[in-house]
């Protein structure tokens, strides 16, 4: 017979990792195909020294559920494995994620260098939240590597960004930046939101970042019933991020309910990933051949400014966001939205449905209106997330919208 751990020796594909990985089921007594979901918040110790021993850290074992659990362990096994980590971290969500990331990382005086376009809770996190307790956040264009290079400094204590970012699709090149940062600032975490990509497309560590972080309420979990976070990166740092930033500072951490799910939704995330992108090249397409829109931001399309990026940081593809901007900008965007019957208005991404959602007044409404153009989210963009409905219906359904809206060009 053979076992998980005689068997897992050479490195497996993506999607056997994804559905494989850290679990056989005739390792358990009664060959459950699927791992257990243990709903538990504490655990039996066999005897009061045994507890103590546990506590100190002499004996393994299982202590409290905000320190660990088996179902959560095995998400997390799996998510490291995926990004190709040494370890990785579940939390309750992805600002939980990125909150226990900076809480074990910074203190006060400490400088963090971030891209001008960041989801907008993220944003308001680091200005608002951070600012308040003595670090300070510069907020720099990380497409041009002098301008973040003029940022780094002896202070710099986390590099910071999304790519593709939300909402505008912009790139930021994970090899150029964790490359200067080693050599500028080696004292700084290069930390890489993963959240649009996954590692089915993208993975950060490998192009040399330090830690990758996840919004796995995304594509992840992938049916929109959950909320949940990944941390992945070097074990010792990932121990102190559990211990510290996990257990006493922020206490994110994720029900061991919606961690089965997200093993769950791990499953079939290869194959989700090529119909989210498939499709929103599709519409991309659409979209920018379409006399009602200006402009469209998708890094696949022959048009797209950082094409070559793309091509060399995401080989497989630039996954299922799609932004644009009509002719009529906000008006014509929010008719556009109403008109729409197949396509739901709804913030969040990666979910079976295809949701559109409008970023100045929703996502990222947490920027001053007086900042956002400046930071690349304009009043008349469009989020569009690319479901897994049948591409057809979305097209039509965006088409009959475009007409409906009276935006210039629709007829
Ligand atoms: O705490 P969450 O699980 O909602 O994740 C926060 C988060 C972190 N990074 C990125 C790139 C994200 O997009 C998010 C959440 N974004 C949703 C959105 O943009 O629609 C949240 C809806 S307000």
């Amino acid at each position: 017979m053979t076992t998980k751990t005689e068997g897992a020796k050479e490195a497996k594909g993506f999607a056997t990792t994804a559905i494989h990985e850290g679990y056989h089921p005739l390792d358990q007594d009664h060959g459950a195909l699927n791992p257990p979901l243990h709903l538990t918040s504490t655990y039996a110790f066999p005897t009061a020294e045994e507890g103590g021993r546990r506590f100190s850290g002499e004996a393994e074992g299982y202590i409290y559920g905000r320190v660990g659990n088996p179902t959560v362990a095995l998400l997390e096994t799996r998510m490291a494995a995926l990004e190709g980590a040494e370890a990785a971290l579940a939390t309750a969500s992805g600002m939980g994620a990125i909150t226990t990331t900076f809480w074990s990382l910074v203190t006060p005086g400490d400088e963090v260098v971030t891209d001008l376009t960041l989801y907008g809770c993220t944003f308001a996190y680091l200005t608002e939240g951070l600012g308040r307790f003595g670090v300070s956040v510069r907020h720099v264009d990380m497409t041009n590597l002098e301008t973040v290079e003029e940022a780094l400094g002896p202070k710099t204590r986390v590099v910071y960004f999304e790519t593709p970012a939300n909402p505008n699709m912009r790139l930021i090149d994970i090899a150029a930046v964790s490359a200067l940062v080693r050599a500028k600032a080696p004292d700084a975490q290069v930390v890489v939101d993963n959240t649009y990509c996954t590692p089915y497309l993208q993975l950060p560590l490998a192009l040399g970042a330090d830690i990758v972080v996840h919004s796995a309420t995304k594509y992840l979990g992938g049916h929109g019933d959950l909320l949940a976070g990944i941390i992945a990166g070097p074990a010792d740092l990932l121990q102190t991020f559990r211990f510290f930033g996990l257990k006493d500072m922020t206490g994110a951490v994720i029900s061991p309910f919606d961690a089965f799910l997200v093993l769950r939704g791990l499953k079939t995330l290869e194959l989700r990933m090529e119909r989210h992108q498939a499709t929103a090249r599709r519409l991309a397409r659409l979209l920018e051949g379409h006399p009602a829109v200006d402009r469209v931001h998708y890094p696949d399309l022959d048009s797209a400014p950082q094409r070559a990026l793309a091509r060399r940081q995401m080989p497989k593809g630039c996954g299922g966001m799609v932004a644009f901007e009509l002719n009529g900008g906000y008006a014509s965007g929010v008719a556009f939205m109403d008109a729409l019957e197949l396509v739901t208005r709804a913030v969040s991404l990666g979910d079976a449905e295809t949701l559109v959602q409008h970023p100045a007044s929703m996502t990222h409404v947490t920027y001053p209106p007086e900042e956002r153009e400046a930071h690349g989210i304009s009043d008349g963009l469009v989020r569009l997330s690319a479901g897994l409905e049948t591409p057809e219906d979305l097209e039509a359904d965006i088409l009959r919208a475009l007409e409906r809206s009276g935006t210039p060009g629709g007829h």
